[in-house]
C-alpha cells in the first residue's frame, strides 16, 4: 500500500490555518495528487470545515476536541477519506488552542500508524496580530496562561512560519522575524502570506522534508495550558436570517461581525477569532475578526442578494462563554431588528475548553 503523506499546520486561534491549508490543497491538486483535509474544534458546527467545502475540497472534521485529546477520531476520519481513493496527502488543522501536538499526534502517529503515513515536519503560523505583543513579553489581552500557549505553540514548531506578511511593513516584518529568532534560535524560520502565497515556495520545500521527532517532548505544564484554554470563552451557533425583500450577503455577514466587535469591545473581550460563514443556495460568505485594532476582514465574498441564508457563528475570545452568548445574542437581535430580519439562533454551545487529556503522549521518540 502507497502511504499518504500526512501534514499538520497548527498556530494560534485566527494565524491564518485554514487559509494556509486551501492554499497549499490547491498547489498539490493542481500537481494532480488527491488531497484530503481535516479540520478540528472544541464544538460542533465548523465554520472552517464549510468554508473548505465550499472551495471543493474533501473534508473530514474531528469536531468536539482537539486532535490529541480525540487521536482515534482523527485516525479514523482521515482513513475514511480514503473511501473513494486514497488520499495522496492529508493536510491537517488542530484547534488553535491546542499545543504539544508533537507528543499527543505525531509521535504516536509515526508509532502507530507508520505503516500508513509518512510525516512531514509540524509547521506552525506566527499570527502577527498578538505575536508582537506576546512575543514582546505581553500577553496580547490575554491571559498569563493563554499567552504561554501562543508560545508553547511556536516552541514545539520544527518550521515557524511568520503569516500575514501582505499586512506588515518592512520594519514590523524585521521586528517580528528578530522576536522569534531571538526566542527560537535553532529553528527554521520562514515569512509568508498564506492570502498572496508570498514565500510559499520557501515553505513548499520545508514541508516537503521528513520528519524527525525532537530527542524527547517538549517540557509543558498541563495546568498552566488548562488554564490557558480555560481562560478562552468558545462560542458555536447557527443563525437562520430571512426576510421577505432580499439583501446583500456579503453585507450582512460583515455587519454581523462588525457589531459582534463592537460588542467584543465593548466587553473587553479580545478575540482570538470571531469568524461567520454564511450559506445561501450555492453561495458562501465569511468574515472574520482576529484582534483589537484590526479591521472586520469579508474573506469570502459570495457576491449575491438573498432573502434568507444561514450562518455559522464561531467565536473564540479571552472572557466568560456567558458573557460571550450575550454579546452573540444581543448582536445578532440588534442587527435584525436593524434590517428587518428574521432571526432565530439555535444548536448554541457555549463554554470554557476543558482541560486536555491525550489519548498518547510519547515523551520520547520510542514511546
Ligand atoms: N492579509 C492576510 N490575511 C490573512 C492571511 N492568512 C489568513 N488571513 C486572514 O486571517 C483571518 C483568519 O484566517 P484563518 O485561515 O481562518 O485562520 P485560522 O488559523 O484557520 O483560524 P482558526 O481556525 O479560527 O484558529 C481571515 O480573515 C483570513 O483571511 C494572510 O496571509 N494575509
Ligand atoms: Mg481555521
Amino acid at each position: 500500500m502507497q502511504r499518504t503523506r500526512f501534514l499538520m499546520i497548527g498556530g494560534f486561534l485566527g494565524a491564518g490555518k485554514t487559509t494556509a491549508i486551501a492554499r497549499l490543497a490547491r498547489y498539490y491538486t493542481n500537481l494532480g495528487l488527491q488531497v484530503g483535509l481535516v479540520t478540528n474544534d472544541q464544538a460542533y458546527g465548523l465554520v472552517d470545515t464549510h468554508n473548505l467545502r465550499a472551495q471543493g475540497f474533501q473534508v473530514g472534521e474531528v469536531p468536539g476536541a482537539c486532535f490529541c485529546c480525540k487521536f482515534d477520531d482523527l485516525v479514523d476520519t482521515a482513513a475514511a477519506l480514503g473511501a473513494d481513493r486514497q488520499p495522496d496527502i492529508i493536510l491537517t488543522e488542530p484547534v488553535g488552542s491546542c499545543t504539544d501536538l508533537m507528543a499527543t499526534v505525531l509521535q504516536p502517529l509515526q508509532h502507530l500508524f507508520g505503516d500508513r503515513y509518512t510525516l512531514g515536519p509540524l509547521a506552525v503560523l506566527c499570527k502577527p496580530e498578538h505575536g508582537r505583543k506576546i512575543l514582546g513579553g505581553g500577553t496580547g489581552g490575554f491571559s498569563p496562561q493563554a499567552a504561554y500557549i501562543f508560545l508553547k505553540q511556536l516552541e514545539e514548531a520544527q518550521l515557524i512560519v511568520l503569516n500575514k506578511i501582505d499586512r506588515l511593513s518592512a520594519n514590523e516584518q524585521d521586528e517580528l522575524l528578530q522576536l522569534l529568532a531571538d526566542r527560537y534560535p535553532q529553528k527554521q524560520i520562514f515569512a509568508a502570506s498564506a492570502t498572496t502565497g508570498e514565500g510559499f515556495d520557501a515553505l513548499l520545500a520545508g514541508l516537503n522534508v521528513e520528519y524527525s521527532p525532537a530527542a524527547a517532548a517538549m517540557d509543558i505544564d498541563y495546568d498552566v495550558y488548562a488554564e490557558g484554554e480555560a481562560a478562552l470563552g468558545w462560542l458555536n451557533c447557527s443563525v437562520r436570517l430571512s426576510s421577505t425583500a432580499p439583501w446583500s450577503l456579503d453585507e450582512v455577514t460583515s455587519q454581523l461581525v462588525d457589531g459582534l466587535s463592537f460588542a467584543l469591545q465593548a466587553a473587553e473581550m479580545e478575540p482570538g477569532h470571531l469568524k461567520v460563514l454564511a450559506s445561501a443556495a450555492a453561495s458562501t460568505a465569511v468574515a472574520n475578526w482576529v484582534a483589537t485594532g484590526e479591521p472586520v476582514e469579508l474573506s469570502v465574498a459570495s457576491g449575491i442578494e438573498t432573502a434568507a441564508a444561514d450562518l455559522l457563528i464561531n467565536a473564540r475570545a479571552h472572557g466568560a462563554p456567558d458573557d460571550l452568548a450575550h454579546c452573540v445574542q444581543q448582536t445578532v437581535t440588534t442587527l435584525a431588528r436593524r434590517l428587518s430580519l428574521d432571526a432565530q439562533i439555535s444548536s448554541v454551545q457555549h463554554f470554557r475548553p476543558g482541560r486536555p487529556e491525550p489519548t498518547h503522549r510519547y515523551a520520547s521518540p520510542q514511546g
